[in-house]
């Protein structure tokens, strides 16, 4: 509990007790998927590559409680967490997952392509920092358009290795655009750690040094990213310009796939536990459950109706159309 220590009364400052259940149970739905997701993963009945956000979904949940429908999220490979926190169809999600006709990509993209553009989830891409310029393309657009937008887009801290995305903070600034740049440092790029891979640096202050305002949060707490999303979109949404946040999160799964991948040798066991002590999901339940504002039952029902929805979506999936030949040359454009 750590990590909810002098936040104010028992932890919880501040924020409405409602809201406070909500984002429990937002984050708790994300787990719950994702482990059920994994259980299933080897019956090879999804037909994709999956990258679990177990141990990361305050990140996901805390910054989009930020955002309006109508606001923007874009995403990196690591998906589920961000497209089921804007309000991502779990159905359309599930078939996309199992390549049926009806997935929110027409079966096109699997779990690293999700999109939903009726709440708002613009897209997410397989490419290390593919989705940063795409997300500063659309910020450009909505303050020519003067459009009461803002964009968020989600990337790891692998991502910042790679040039465009220092030219799309550049730029952003130059440009006062309506965008929140929100880095998840877990620390690893599938099994490399930091040392070999950036001289030692901090990222917040890599960022700030692109003349904009820069923060870094507990990403395992996530009124702390609420909090600090909060100020970020505001801001943008004022014509203030962009922001940077970096949230320090831990993966608690392989990077890809089902499982842990820890054995391998890559990361000490003992970090992986030591974080797991910092359990964004049962930490913020710990705190909710002794301030009062949920208690055993209230769970147990809120996991049965999570339970619920999650096997009759995947039911659905299951019993949903392939796609057929016919769907192969829709979306298909060409000069002949
Ligand atoms: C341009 C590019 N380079 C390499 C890869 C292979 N790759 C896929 S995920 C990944 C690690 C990304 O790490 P990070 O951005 O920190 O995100 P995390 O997986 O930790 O969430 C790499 C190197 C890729 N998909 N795209
Ligand atoms: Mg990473």
């Amino acid at each position: 509990m750590r990590n909810y220590e002098g936040k104010g009364i028992q932890g919880l400052g501040a924020h409405d007790q409602a809201f406070c259940v909500e984002l429990f149970r937002r984050m708790l739905r994300i787990r719950r998927v994702e482990e059920e997701i994994e259980r299933r993963y080897h019956q090879d009945q999804m037909k994709t590559p999956i990258h679990l956000v177990i141990g990361q979904e305050a990140t996901a949940v805390g910054c989009c409680a930020a955002l309006r429908p109508t606001d923007l999220a874009y995403s990196s490979h690591r998906t589920h967490g961000v497209y089921l926190a804007k309000g991502g169809d779990l159905r359309a999600m599930l078939s996309e997952m199992h390549c049926r006709a009806n997935g929110c990509a027409g079966s096109r993209g699997g779990s690293m392509h999700l999109i939903d553009f009726d709440v708002g989830m613009a897209g997410t891409s397989a490419i290390v920092a593919g989705s940063v310029p795409l997300a500063t393309g659309a910020a450009l657009a909505a303050k020519m358009q003067r459009a009461d937008r803002v964009i968020a887009v989600f990337f790891g801290e692998a991502a910042t290795e790679e040039g465009v995305v220092s030219e799309c903070l550049n730029f952003a600034a130059l440009k006062k655009l309506p965008i929140v740049f929100f880095c998840e440092n877990n620390f690893y790029s599938v099994q490399s750690p930091m040392a070999p891979r950036q001289a030692p640096r901090e990222l917040d202050r890599w960022a700030a040094a692109h003349a904009l305002p820069s923060q870094r949060v507990d990403g395992m707490n996530v009124l702390d990213v609420f909090d600090a999303a909060k100020a970020a979109v505001a801001r943008a949404r004022k014509g203030g310009g962009p922001s940077f946040i970096e949230a320090r999160v831990y993966r608690y799964r392989a990077h890809g796939g089902a499982g842990d991948d820890s054995k391998t040798g890559y990361r000490p066991i003992a970090e992986r536990e030591a974080w797991e002590k910092l359990d964004p999901v049962e930490c913020f339940y710990k705190v909710i459950a002794k301030t009062g504002l949920i208690s055993d039952p209230a769970r147990k029902t809120m996991e049965q109706e999570i339970q619920e929805e999650m096997q009759e979506a995947f039911e659905h999936a299951l019993a949903s159309a392939d796609p057929t030949e016919a769907d192969l040359y829709r979306h298909v454009y060409a000069v002949g």
